[in-house]
């Protein structure tokens, strides 16, 4: 696999909203960012995903774009983005944008002209006679029924955010000018938003009867879409030094293979989501007990299956997920599980992912009341589920342990008001337990989460066999212990992590090799404490 600096850097992704309020109306913004560079400087992250600035409604906090050139004006204005991309570029940190153009805000100019059937924009989008038997992702119809037009249009997330129409050669014209217009900007790349869903059967065929996403075939991963992403990586990515890191659900490594593999010229990574339903029945709602092989299987499979052919990604948590702790690891563990979970996840091969809150170990908020929540998909799916007969109470379990919203909750900063992060009451409340963890708290410690993730990510600098090298499973019939291997010509490393809160029995023997790095001070001998984790190195 060839060398580049986009598969050797963390990056952090940053969600605007709940990083840092600088002028005290309840709202990260821009500023807040420039504020804190030297922490993340100090961190050691090299890159800076953005989740979305852009002007727009908020229907979708900012995943519903209405001007892609312009920044909404609660998070700043243009010239506090070129002041970021300034500050990050002196620290020598890259900067990421969200690229969201499977679909626009219904208030998009665009959608505004599509709706009257002006010029060119009657045919941006997808539009109907007929209600057309398509889910949308946030629960319910995808297809809507438009007064003004008298047509029905498409919208895979909500009614506020319909589907751009790809097949339309101007829309993908329009889409590369804003590209080249935040690359000229001085910005390093992309992670672009629901990528493989641009390309649709413009037919639109009814789908089967499901209760998930009804047909999906026509809309995720139809061949048109390598052809639009090729088409933009020859006119406008090749142009410049930078990447792209799609955002694919419903994919598998053979499909990753296609749209990473240098040689095509699509993108330079994935998100994949397979290991994302290690505690539910491929959609978050249809939960499950979690099992540590429920994580082990699918992200060994990505490591084998994906090596030499295309490029993965490293993450447990975005903006999009509850927090890995309550998820994978245990609250009375919070410190070995996050650790742990760390040590599994950023050894293997891909470019890590770290989401804000995660190197400090923050958790879900589990707030009570469906008020608190301001999460759409949290609305949409409550409604939802109370159509399809499930009580109140079954609803709020879901949400309390499944919402987005758990991993929004404002950045802890500080033991002081809201965390650190706002003078006044933020736009969703801030975590209860922001007095015990919070940044101040973390960095004071000498053994926190937050000194592991910083080590990791020295080591990850350190070695390139962590980047590079092979992945081999060990023992991969044992439920409760994940050990991999990875090698290349000169080096060895060795993952052993406990994923259970159980002591376990363990005698491998690596005494010939220097252990690099445990989240215990001290080691037992045939044993692994709960969520133990060791990497050994040998040259
Ligand atoms: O997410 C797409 C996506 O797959 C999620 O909607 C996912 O299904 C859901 O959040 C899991 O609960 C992207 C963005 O990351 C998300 O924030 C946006 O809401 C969505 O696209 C629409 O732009
Ligand atoms: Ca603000």
């Amino acid at each position: 696999m060839k060398k580049t600096w986009f598969k050797e850097q963390f990056v952090y992704q940053i969600y605007p909203r709940s990083f840092k309020d600088s002028n005290q109306d309840g709202i990260g913004d821009i500023p807040g960012i420039i504020e804190k560079v030297p922490y993340l400087k100090d961190l050691g992250v090299g890159i800076v995903w953005l989740s979305p600035v852009y002007q727009s409604p908020m229907e979708d906090f900012g995943y519903d774009i209405s001007d892609y050139r312009n920044i909404a004006p609660e998070f700043g204005t243009l010239d506090d983005m070129k002041r970021l991309i300034k500050e990050l570029h002196k620290a020598k940190i890259k900067l990421v944008m969200d690229l969201v153009v499977n679909h626009t805000s219904s208030e998009h100019p665009w959608f505004q002209k599509s709706v009257k059937r002006e010029g060119k924009y009657a045919d941006y989008y997808h539009w109907e006679d007929k209600k057309k038997k398509w889910g949308s992702f946030f629960g319910g119809d995808a297809w809507s029924y438009n007064e003004e037009r008298g047509q029905y249009y498409l919208h895979l997330f909500a009614k506020g955010q319909p589907d751009l129409n790809w097949d339309n050669p101007d829309v993908r014209e329009d889409v590369k000018d804003i590209m080249r217009f935040w690359l000229d900007l001085g910005v390093d790349g992309f992670r672009c938003d629901v990528i493989n869903l641009i390309a649709k059967d413009n037919t639109h065929p009814n789908g089967h009867w499901s209760l998930i996403l009804r047909g999906k075939k026509y809309f995720c991963n139809h061949p048109n879409l390598h052809k639009y992403l090729h088409e933009l990586n020859r006119d406008v990515l090749s142009k410049y030094d930078c990447f792209t890191v799609g955002e694919t659900a419903f994919v598998k490594p053979k499909d990753a293979a296609l749209l990473t593999h240098p040689d095509r010229q699509e993108l330079d990574m994935v998100f994949e989501f397979d290991h994302m339903a290690a505690d539910n029945y491929v959609v978050k709602w249809f939960m499950k007990k979690f099992k540590p092989m429920n994580l082990k299987k699918p992200l060994s499979k990505w490591q084998n299956q994906l090596n030499g052919k295309g490029w993965n990604t490293l993450y447990l948590e975005n903006h999009d997920q509850a927090r890995s702790i309550n998820r994978f690891g245990s609250l009375e563990y919070r410190y070995e599980s996050a650790t742990m979970l760390a040590t599994m996840l950023y050894f293997q091969q891909g470019t890590p992912f770290i989401y804000q809150g995660q190197e400090i170990g923050m958790t879900n908020a589990g707030f009570e009341q469906l008020d608190q929540y301001q999460d759409i998909e949290t609305h949409n799916i409550y409604r939802f589920g109370r159509k399809l007969g499930f009580s109140h109470k079954r609803m709020m379990k879901k949400i309390r342990m499944m919402s987005r919203d758990n991993a929004r909750t404002p950045m802890q900063w500080s033991s002081d008001f809201n965390a650190g992060f706002s003078n006044v009451d933020p736009w969703l409340s801030v975590n209860p337990n922001y007095k015990e963890i919070n940044v101040v708290e973390e960095q004071k410690k000498d053994q926190s989460v937050y000194h592991y993730f910083k080590r990791i990510i020295d080591l990850r600098n350190k070695y390139p066999v962590i980047v590079y090298g092979d992945y081999k499973d060990l023992d991969f019939r044992n439920k409760s212990l994940y050990s991999y291997q990875r090698t290349d010509k000169t080096d060895e490393i060795i993952v052993v992590c406990n994923g259970t809160k159980r002591d376990i029995e363990y005698s491998k023997d690596y005494s010939d090799f220097t252990l690099i790095l445990s989240n215990y001070r001290d080691q037992k001998e045939n044993i692994l404490q709960p969520f133990e984790a060791r990497v050994y190195y040998k040259k």
